[in-house]
């Protein structure tokens, strides 16, 4: 794969983050603010710190991403797509009939592991297949992304929990910690005090980063590869619709695409500042 640096990085989650609002309003639904969230983190993944290839997307060495809060389906989408999964026109199917591109992560779509959208799941199968690579002496990792919300299920800290039993050192989980879930903020919804304290307390390798810079990230994942025993937690502090105005930090656009023309036309051209 070709080498991108930061300046790419940031410029290729922009045009993520462009498909993503195009993808929205064109089927009139979706959700955009916790794909804008996570749109530099899908980034450094794909383009940089997972082992990957579109052309071999069955390589049983590659790296497994789960989006475990399948929602963010355009975000995931749009990276794949960007990243040569599938074709880009692809996207303009998005909810549509007759496309493969549902309203939420399916397994259907090319470079897609596991099909989500029930939130709480994704982090227990990303369990089983560390824990498969482990005994099948597989290199592969596991990154698995949550929301904040999500982590309210209680399934997660099941999982948690058996991945420290299991010494999942090729497991790392990503949290989208926008603290906005459906319909308000998380604090008012069910407070998480300190997250990265109670998530060390289980056993993880717990580090804290700002979610929307590259090189935090990049660094974050560099090190949980480091890990020799412990599965790793990165808290990646974020804004829930972070690059479009109107919908940053703003519950209302969980799950609404822009609601006219004009609200269009201004996400597209606060994304394509500088470009
Ligand atoms: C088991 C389950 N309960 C409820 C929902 C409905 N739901 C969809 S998204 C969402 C909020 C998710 O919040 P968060 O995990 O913080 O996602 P983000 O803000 O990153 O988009 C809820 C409750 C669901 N998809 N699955």
């Amino acid at each position: 794969m070709e080498a991108y640096d930061v300046v790419d990085l940031k410029r290729i989650s922009n045009v993520i983050r462009r498909k993503v609002i195009e993808m929205v309003y064109s089927a009139k639904s979706g959700h955009p603010g916790g794909s804008l969230s996570a749109a530099d983190i899908l980034t450094v993944l794909y383009f940089k710190e997972m082992n990957i290839d579109p052309l071999h997307p069955d390589d049983p060495d590659r790296d497994r991403f789960i989006m475990s809060k399948g929602h963010a389906s355009p975000g995931l989408y749009a990276t794949l797509s960007v990243r040569g999964f599938f074709p880009e026109s692809f996207l303009s199917g998005f909810r549509k009939l007759n496309s493969k591109l549902e309203g939420h992560v399916h397994r259907g779509v090319p470079g897609v592991e596991v099909s989500t959208g029930s939130l709480g799941q994704g982090l227990g199968v990303g369990v089983g297949m560390a824990l498969a690579g482990k005994l099948d002496q597989r290199s592969y990792r596991v990154f698995v992304l949550v929301g904040d919300g999500e982590i309210e299920e209680g399934n997660i800290w099941e999982s948690i929990m058996a991945a420290n039993k299991y010494h999942l050192n090729n497991l790392i989980a990503i949290l989208d910690r926008n603290r906005i879930q459906l319909d308000g903020f998380t604090r008012d919804i069910m407070p998480l005090n300190n997250i990265p304290d109670m998530i060390a307390s289980f056993g993880w390798n717990v580090i804290e980063i700002d979610g929307h810079d590259h090189n935090q990230i990049i660094s974050a994942i560099e090190e949980a590869k480091e890990s020799l025993e412990k599965p790793t937690f990165v808290v990646a502090n974020t804004v829930k619709g972070k690059g479009v105005s109107y919908m940053e930090n703003n519950p209302k656009y969980h799950g609404s695409p822009p609601a006219s023309e004009e609200e269009y036309r201004l996400a597209i051209s606060e994304l394509s500042g500088g470009e």
